[in-house]
């Protein structure tokens, strides 16, 4: 059985992956990216791992459903609304039921599985805490949740720093300890490390759990010398202080997880990654197509042993 610590779009790729080829898979998914929209609750990362595994997602932008229309969206607009945050109006349900599931009573993790269930995902899915964490980005022109920096502001101004409100008195997901603790690999997905795994980090059971197993701990870079593969991960890292290449992962990581998996053309970090007493594994990390990302999950299944 294997555990993966996933946010949304640069870990969907992977997940899907390892579902095809291992029939045990539990994703432990980042909920600080999570969004109130006209009164809707709205889960990226998590929608965007139900959607990649039930052969839904729209491909291209890497979120939301795939030939969803926006009708809803251009009325919300003729009724004056702020439009910049795009939801289709097949998403828009999955949002209305989930936040009308919240109000009678249900738990996130409990609306996760039904939503599992009703899209025919058989990856357990968990939200890594029940509780609210929520991502926010400092800027020059104050604090601002990562949609609106990222969605609304385009991810435009410097980045001063990273906070994670509600992290610390987060209560972990029970079913996610568990899950860490019973697993025989544990995979950093490829995730953004500062807004898509930084945040389940911070959640002091969820960091103890992983601490505790840190041999069986593989994380996989989403990194190629100093540029993330996509998103703005780079960006994050420098503003977090942390030098934004795979030897500044291995490092922020290096309390919880003992190996590592960098692109090939990183070649020249290997030696600086290991004198953190981590194992490091080549291989071509990018994920263009369905091939791939079976190839990189099967480079991990079959070729890391811890
Ligand atoms: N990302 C965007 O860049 N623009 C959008 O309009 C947008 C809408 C959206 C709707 C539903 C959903 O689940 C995700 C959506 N995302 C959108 C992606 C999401 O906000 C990501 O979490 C962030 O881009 C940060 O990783
Ligand atoms: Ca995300
Ligand atoms: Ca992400």
């Amino acid at each position: 059985m294997i555990t993966v610590l996933a946010g949304g779009t640069g870990s969907v790729k992977l997940v899907r992956g390892l579902v095809a080829q291992e029939s045990k898979v539990n994703v432990i998914s980042n909920v600080g990216d999570n969004y109130w929209l006209y009164g809707l609750y709205v889960c990226p990362d998590i929608d965007t791992i139900v959607y990649g595994l039930a052969d839904l997602l729209d491909q291209e932008r890497g979120w939301g459903m795939k030939k969803d229309t926006f009708n809803f969206l251009r009325q919300m607009e003729v009724f004056g609304e702020e439009t910049w945050f795009r939801v289709g109006d097949r998403d828009a349900a999955t949002h209305l039921i989930r936040t009308n599931m919240l109000k009678n009573g249900k738990n996130l993790s409990d609306i996760t599985k039904w939503m599992c269930e009703k899209f025919a995902v058989s990856a357990n899915i968990i939200p890594v805490t029940d509780n609210s964490i929520e991502t926010r980005i400092t800027t020059d022109k104050g604090e601002l949740h990562l949609q609106e920096y990222w969605v609304k502001h385009r991810g435009k101004d410097p980045v001063e720093g990273i906070q994670y409100i509600g992290a610390d008195k987060a209560r972990p997901n029970p079913e996610a300890v568990n899950a860490i603790h019973d697993a025989d690999m544990v995979i950093l997905a490829p995730g953004n490390p500062l807004t898509s795994i930084g945040p389940m980090l911070q959640i002091k059971g969820i960091r103890k759990e992983l601490s505790k197993i840190k041999k069986k701990v593989v994380a996989i870079s989403p990194l190629i010398g100093d540029n993330a593969i996509s998103g703005p991960a780079a960006k994050y890292m420098q503003a977090a202080g942390i030098e934004s290449n795979a030897y500044g992962l291995a490092k922020m990581y290096s309390d919880v997880c003992s190996n590592i998996i960098v692109d090939t053309k990183d070649r020249m970090l290997v030696n600086k990654i290991q004198s953190l007493d981590m194992k490091v594994f080549e291989t071509k990390i990018t994920m263009k197509n369905k091939l791939a990302e079976d190839a990189l999950a099967n480079f991990i299944l079959k070729q890391v042993h811890v």
